[in-house]
């Protein structure tokens, strides 16, 4: 091996020990470089002479010309080995089960209504919905609510625009219109299937089946704090038929608590009260035997006998037609339910709260 061609070789070495693109560019400055090897060697030839210049000056090229490929060739080398490695570190597992989006569930308040509409649903209740929109005449003088029942003020109630001055438009401040609506349909439509006209009584050919109906939904009210929003969740019920009383009230909303609550030890509490469109009317309390609540009487609900008028007014005598009504806060009913103590996290919207009742 002569001097150029062992100058090619350490280059080779030189390369193949350069671990890094720095080190590689280090190592080239050595024999390629301005005083590097060849340089030297190109320097000498001006010693020579013609002859001998001509055949060097062609060796150091051959020698240049391969130093320069084994300096391409261990470029190409070190950039596919980073590729390799970088690949290797954002490898991809393509057997990993893939990242779904939650599938989402009901909220804690529809929970609560779709469990009252199947218990009430068992029981024979039809489950009427309507507008949120609603008329003075079914929000409140249907409900024997008179024009001067301070439930009727500003500061309770939200108007909206249309109607009159006299009867004007407004958010329904409960569910009981609804059910004035599905009343006046229901005597409506038996009264058409019997073709017959008044007295109600003589109507049908056959007895007209029996109100048995809830009205789940929302409401609204100007009112907001820890216990109340301006918008919330009622359902009420009632039974309308030919002799049912209060004793009636008492096994259906017993029934529903203990079911609702899953406690067959729960007890209630009939506590007399006053609301326009029932007579007599009670405040239903409710207490459990054991768990966190046991012992105290909670209250969940309104009740009473369907005021005379309120029956009038569905288009039915109530000389012959009788029954009951009640009403509860849903909300309320989900806070008893899962323990939570602010109404305010219903409405949040923050879904580390939600996702807890999915
Ligand atoms: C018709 C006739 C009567 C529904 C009733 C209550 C008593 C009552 C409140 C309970 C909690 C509303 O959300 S709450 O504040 N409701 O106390 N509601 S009787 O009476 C009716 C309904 C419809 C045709």
């Amino acid at each position: 091996m002569n001097e150029l061609e062992s100058l090619v070789d350490s280059a080779r070495r030189a390369f193949g020990q350069a671990a890094t693109p720095a080190d590689l560019e280090n190592a080239k400055a050595q024999f390629l470089g301005r005083s590097g090897r060849i340089t030297e060697w190109m320097k000498g030839l001006s010693a020579l002479g013609v002859d001998e210049r001509k055949v060097q000056g062609a060796a150091i090229n051959l020698a240049k010309q391969s130093i320069e490929q084994a300096l391409q060739q261990r470029r190409q080398a070190l950039a596919d080995a980073d590729l390799q490695a970088q690949l290797q570190a954002e490898a991809l597992d393509v057997t990993l089960p893939g990242r779904r989006r939650g599938a989402g569930g009901l909220h804690p308040v529809s929970l609560t209504q779709e469990r009252i509409e199947g218990i009430f649903g068992s029981m024979g209740f039809d489950v009427a919905d309507g507008p949120e929109i609603e008329t003075d005449w079914f929000n409140f003088t249907a409900l024997n609510t008179p024009q001067d029942h301070p439930a009727r003020s500003m500061h309770d109630t939200f108007y909206v625009e249309g109607g009159s001055a006299q009867a004007p438009n407004l958010l329904r401040t409960h569910t009981s219109p609804m059910q004035i609506r599905h009343a006046v349909q229901h005597v409506k439509h038996w009264r058409a299937v019997a073709g017959a006209p008044d007295p109600a009584d003589a109507l049908f050919g056959g007895p007209m089946p029996e109100i048995r109906v809830i009205a789940p939904g929302r409401t609204y009210r100007v009112d907001s704090d820890a216990t109340h929003s301006p918008m919330f969740h009622q359902c009420e019920g009632l039974w309308i038929g030919r002799s049912i009383s209060f004793k009636d009230l008492k096994f259906v909303f017993t029934d529903f608590c203990r079911t609702f609550f899953e406690s067959d030890d729960l007890v209630l509490r009939f506590r007399p009260s006053f609301f326009p469109f029932t007579e007599p009317s009670a405040e239903i309390d409710i207490q459990f035997s054991s768990g966190p609540l046991a012992g105290r009487w909670l209250e969940v609900a309104g009740s009473g006998q369907v005021h005379p008028q309120v029956v009038r007014n569905m288009g039915l005598d109530p000389e012959q037609f009788i029954g009951f009504a009640f009403g509860m806060g849903l909300d309320r009913l989900t806070m008893l339910r899962y323990g939570v103590s602010d109404l305010r996290l219903f409405f949040d919207g923050d879904l580390r709260f939600l996702s807890q009742f999915e």
